[in-house]
């Protein structure tokens, strides 16, 4: 083992891999990998809080996985696994149960939206996803966890309960941080510019899918909901706008500021063509080494199944250090 501190971070195959996942997450692994040991997992168990059909899932958990490390993870030397291979995930969630309150769980947004959105669907799975984050975090020992800042309350949680666990029987978990992303924190919906872009979204010109052909992404672009005042400025008010100057500055790299000033003086038109053709050029490499894995199914599961070799040897490290405290006889 090396000294590096430790990375963990996961997608639920549901949808498709959107630029508010590329933007928020999945770009932030890329940058941090080389400095930490990461873990990226496809999180399989979280996905059935909402019905899924068996086949597109299976598929979907390979196309997610593949789109990992066409983003550029380099699945040799970090961790990359489906969450339902190790079931230490699933163990620990449970313990962790019984040290996560009702009401706690209640308080979480994410629980409030969905259960909104899937009325005929309130599972206990939805109530207690929470933890099951929790348990896919502590079990490594995480030290950083970098996700979109829609994940800030579930992380706090994550953090609330390994403080409460450690408080009972010592140092058991670390206590992990969270890693957000400035501009783009929270990208919205091309469509509804006050809602997150959702990878889930029945209305598909609400998200740009990092696979979409390039004519499909200006299509997107150009039709996105702005305003009618015609001026390209960021501040309150401006959401539409807002988000594509967030984009803009995710993709290129430079602050709000600077796209400001880059853009200021045009009309929104330019400027939505401006930003449809950063993202395309952002993707493009990102789309042909997807096409080029996609052929390598072996290459893939080699990826995957030496992931959760590791990764469950890991975990079976924190997990025997819990049972011991719990007071469990040793296995
Ligand atoms: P769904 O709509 O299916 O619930 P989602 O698009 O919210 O999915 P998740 O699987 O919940 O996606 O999130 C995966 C990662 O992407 C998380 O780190 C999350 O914070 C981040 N993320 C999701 N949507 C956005 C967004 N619009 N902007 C920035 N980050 C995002
Ligand atoms: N809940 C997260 C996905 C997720 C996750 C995690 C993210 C599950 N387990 C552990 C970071 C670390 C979401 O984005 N909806």
């Amino acid at each position: 083992m090396n000294d590096k501190k430790t990375i963990f971070s996961g997608i639920q195959p549901t949808g498709c891999i959107t630029i508010g996942n590329y933007l928020g997450a999945l770009k932030s692994w890329v940058q941090l990998q080389n400095d930490y040991n990461c873990i990226f997992s496809v999180v399989d168990l979280h996905s059935i809080t909402v019905r899924q059909d068996p086949i597109a899932l299976r598929k979907r958990c390979m196309d997610f996985l593949t789109q990992y490390l066409a983003c550029g993870i380099n699945g040799e030397d970090n961790l990359v696994y489906f969450q339902s291979h190790v079931p230490a995930h699933a163990e620990l969630a449970w313990i962790l149960n019984c040290f996560t309150y009702m009401g706690e769980l209640g308080r979480m947004t994410q629980f409030k939206d969905k259960s909104a959105k899937h009325a005929d669907n309130i599972n206990a799975g939805l109530f207690t996803y929470p933890v099951l984050m929790a348990a896919d975090i502590l079990l490594y020992q995480t030290d950083l966890v970098p996700v979109g800042i829609d994940q800030k309350q579930h992380l706090e949680l994550a953090r609330d309960i390994a403080i409460r666990f450690n408080g009972v029987f010592g140092d058991v978990f670390k206590v992990p941080e969270g890693y957000i992303p400035k501009e783009a924190a929270r990208i919205m919906s091309l469509q509804e510019p006050t809602s997150k872009m959702s990878k889930s979204d029945p209305n598909i010109n609400g998200f740009v899918s990092i696979l979409d052909d390039p004519d499909t992404i200006r299509r997107k672009f150009k039709r996105a909901v702005t305003d009618s005042d015609g001026e390209i400025a960021y501040r309150e008010g401006k959401d539409g706008i807002n988000n594509l100057l967030n984009i803009y500055s995710a993709v290129t790299g430079q602050s709000v500021e600077d796209s400001v000033n880059e853009f200021s003086g045009l009309g929104y038109g330019t400027f939505k063509e401006r930003v449809a053709e950063a993202v395309v050029e952002e993707l493009r490499p990102v789309q042909q080494r997807y096409a080029d894995l996609a052929k390598n199914k072996d290459y893939i599961n080699k990826i995957y199944t030496e992931g959760a070799k590791h990764a469950a040897y890991l975990a079976s490290k924190t997990l025997r250090k819990v049972h011991r405290k719990l007071g469990y006889v040793d296995r």
